[in-house]
């Protein structure tokens, strides 16, 4: 960063310094009549009375100044014969005495000085001196690595040094098995003999699988750190470039850079961007990521056995990717990384609070018990936010209220207290998040409320929060009801109390929309349609994400599907209805303490609607 801003200042600073000498230059050049006198000319015209002054510069060469009065003065150079002086000459060509009186004429005897004539010579050379410094400077800056006009063929690979390891297996928590698959890939790379001795085959690569966040990149860099060996960083998509032929040329490069630090980690982020199925494509970089793969896949078939490179590549998308690559040979080693549970969410955040003062009071295990779905960079995100809330705070550490709030932040934004609401839009709010939480409290299976608020966070104006007592993995039907139930909780308030609805339950439509047709669809959930899938999600090559789904069911089944998720969506409507009726008492009271207090607690809120029998207390359970 710093070092290009250093590297423009310096063009921009040589740029202005050839612009002022070109003008000093154009300076030197200043309008001057110039003619070649012969001296008998001169004597003529000294003879006339014309000369004013005549200056001898050096041994043949004088300046005749004719007048200094006017504006203008006129100089002319004259050759002089060498060997007699001006004066002798003059009066040997028939000058006058009189005419050469100092009174009549003053000859002064005046060399140029000698920085003169350097400023001179350096008005004729020092642009073209600086211009050319500037084409040998930018060129060689083109040499270097991050220009990318004209280092079309280079990889553009970051290389760590394995020898000061930023990165070990203890800064990465929650990921034990991937951990301990991986301390493998670490003995090959530290002891290869122990392996070829045995006439064992030394895997080439290895597959990171996992979603975005989970730490593929920073399992890579344990590794190496772990192995002491360098370790070179890609992504995919650095490879994938508009010229047909680059990508392939810099794989060249990279394996040869790598082939010489060996042994050494190569490590592919996002390999998808290169190693999606063939033939797949559409569009224009399709022939390019072709080649691209082909010469990855080439690289690694002509590794020596002995040549001890190991290429770590990451995805979220294992499905996508071409089969070839995973023949034996190329990556036929899969690590699996998931999002992080309970345990493993409290170890990372151990890790990213380390070296941060924390406060004794804070309880990380009831954090990472609120942080379900938190992939290790949402907590190192989390940790952050919290650290600079503190700050904000003018704390010297970082305490639970502040972890709290930074769970808030990352998951809705910053709260947003000073926009303005009229009193009637509150009362709307206060039902609505209201009647979120009266509907979930009242169904067993409905996780617990964690906290109500009628402050604005994000792009809501309001919030129910919940949190699970227990990780769960598994999403039982009762409990997708449920959730389906309280998150039309707040719209069945409003159609309750004002008689009328409001825009506001947008969202909590569209998350329930969606979760029905996954029950219906995808996870067979419907007894009419039976556990079956319905539809391919297909993948739009141009795009990178899925976006339509390929049908393979007829309209009838559409029509059926459509029917279904009404069906569930009609009665989970009803039942939170039916709950809100019931307890519309809680309602009321719970909507009018929220317009007072603006936001309520898990105890308060509790204290208010105790969970009606069946409903699971507060306390966290161990699960089963
Ligand atoms: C607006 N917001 O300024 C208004 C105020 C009853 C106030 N656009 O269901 O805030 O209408 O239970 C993520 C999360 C849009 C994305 C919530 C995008 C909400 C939130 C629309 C409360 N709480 N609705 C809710 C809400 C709105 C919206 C979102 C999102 C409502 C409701 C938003
Ligand atoms: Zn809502």
């Amino acid at each position: 960063m710093n070092n290009s801003r250093n590297q423009s200042f310096m063009i921009y600073a040589l740029l202005f310094i050839a612009i002022i000498a070109m003008v000093f230059f154009q300076m030197q050049q200043r309008p001057v009549t110039e003619e070649v006198l012969t001296i008998n000319e001169l004597a003529a015209q000294i003879e006339q009375g014309e000369v004013k002054r005549i200056l001898v510069e050096n041994d043949n060469r004088l300046r005749v100044i004719y007048s200094e009065s006017g504006a203008e003065v006129v100089e002319r150079s004259t050759q002089k014969e060498s060997g007699e002086t001006l004066v002798q000459q003059l009066v040997a060509l028939g000058v006058s005495a009189e005419k050469l009186e100092p009174s009549n004429i003053k000859i002064e005897i005046r060399p140029p000085s000698s920085w003169m004539t350097v400023l001179s010579v350096l008005g004729y050379v020092l642009p073209f001196l600086l211009l050319g410094f500037l084409f040998w400077w930018i060129f060689r800056q083109a040499q270097g690595s991050n220009n990318q006009a004209m280092s079309f063929g280079k990889s553009r690979a970051r290389m760590f040094t394995g020898e000061n390891p930023t990165v070990t297996f203890d800064d990465v928590a929650g990921a034990d098995e991937s951990k301990e698959e991986l301390k493998e890939v670490v003995e090959f790379l530290r002891e290869p003999q122990k392996f070829i001795q045995l006439g064992a085959r030394i895997p080439k690569g290895v597959l990171l699988v996992g979603p975005p966040g989970t730490g593929k990149t920073l399992l890579a860099k344990a590794v190496s750190g772990e192995a002491g060996v360098p370790f070179f960083s890609i992504s995919g998509s650095e490879f994938v470039e508009m010229f047909v032929g680059v990508g392939a040329s810099r794989v060249r490069d990279l394996f040869e850079q790598a082939k010489r630090h060996s042994p050494c980690i190569i490590f592919v982020d996002e390999i998808d961007a290169v190693g999606r199925q063939r033939g797949a494509g559409l569009g224009g970089s399709h022939d390019e990521r072709e080649q691209t793969l082909n010469q990855m896949l080439v690289e690694m078939d002509g590794f020596d056995t002995d040549t001890n490179v190991i290429i770590m590549a990451a995805t979220n998308r294992p499905d996508i990717l071409d089969p070839a690559l995973m023949r034996p040979g190329r990556f036929d080693r899969r690590v699996t990384l998931d999002r992080p549970d309970v345990k493993g969410r409290e170890a990372i955040l151990k890790v990213h609070i380390k070296g941060k003062p924390l406060e004794p009071e804070a309880d990380l295990a009831s954090l990472a018990r609120a942080t379900p779905g938190f992939t290790g960079a949402d907590l190192e995100n989390l940790v952050n936010e919290a650290a600079i809330l503190a700050a904000r705070r003018n704390k010297k550490s970082i305490g639970q209220p502040e972890m709290e709030e930074a769970i808030e932040r990352v998951v809705m934004g910053p709260e947003r207290k000073s926009r303005l609401i009229s009193e009637e839009e509150k009362r709307i709010i206060a039902y609505h998040e209201a009647g979120h939480a009266v509907v979930a409290n009242a169904i067993a299976e409905a996780d617990p409320v964690q906290k109500v608020t009628i402050v604005g966070r994000g792009q809501a104006g309001g919030v129910t929060w919940f949190r699970p007592n227990e990780d769960r993995i598994l999403m039982s039907r009762k409990k997708m009801m449920a959730t389906l139930a309280y998150a039309l909780g707040g719209r069945a308030a409003e159609e309750l109390i004002f008689d009328d609805i409001t825009s506001g339950a947008s969202n909590d439509i569209e998350q329930v929309t969606r979760m029905a047709r996954a029950m219906v669809t995808r996870l067979g959930m419907s007894s009419d349609l039976g556990p079956m899938v319905y539809g391919q999600a297909q993948e739009l090559v141009f795009l990178g994400r899925e976006i339509s789904e390929q049908r393979d069911y007829s309209d009838d089944v559409a029509n059926q599907i459509d029917r279904e998720v009404r069906k569930l969506i009609d009665e989970a409507y009803g039942q939170a209805r039916a709950i809100l009726a019931e307890y519309r008492e809680k309602l009321d009271e719970i909507a009018n303490r929220l317009l007072e207090v603006e936001t309520i607690t898990r105890e308060e809120f509790e204290a208010i609607f105790p969970a009606p029998s069946g409903k699971k207390s507060g306390t966290p359970q161990p699960s089963a």
